[in-house]
């Protein structure tokens, strides 16, 4: 049975009703290196290489950053691929026993 609207005139046939929907991007979250005294420079160049795509170049420069200014940001990405970028630098330390650290944060 239909739903009676109150009026029995049919002014609303035909009618269109749009409803807007609002697409929200999706967040981005920035991935940070942290500064410690142990893990070896060039082992934070090969990590930001190897991980990051970053040339010897850049690799160097965000890391000298990170030496100087205790973390730096190293890329931003959406949550997934935050998340495993974190986890394969994290991985990655551990395996080679160095004490660095990467985290990430909501943009
Ligand atoms: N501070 C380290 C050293 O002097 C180098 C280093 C740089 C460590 C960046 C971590 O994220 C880091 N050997």
């Amino acid at each position: 049975m239909a739903a009676d609207d109150g009026n029995d005139d049919d002014s609303d046939a035909g009618v269109a009703v749009k409803t807007r929907t609002r697409t929200k991007r999706p967040p981005l979250y920035k991935v940070l290196l942290l500064n410690d005294d142990y893990t070896p420079m060039e082992f934070v160049v090969h990590v930001l290489e190897r991980f990051f795509g970053m040339t010897h170049a850049q690799a160097f420069e965000i890391m000298l950053t990170v030496h100087k200014k205790g973390v730096a940001v190293v890329g931003v990405f959406s949550h997934e691929i935050a998340e495993t970028k974190v986890g394969q630098v994290m991985d990655f330390a551990r395996r080679h026993q160095h004490p660095l650290q990467c985290t990430m944060e909501k943009e």
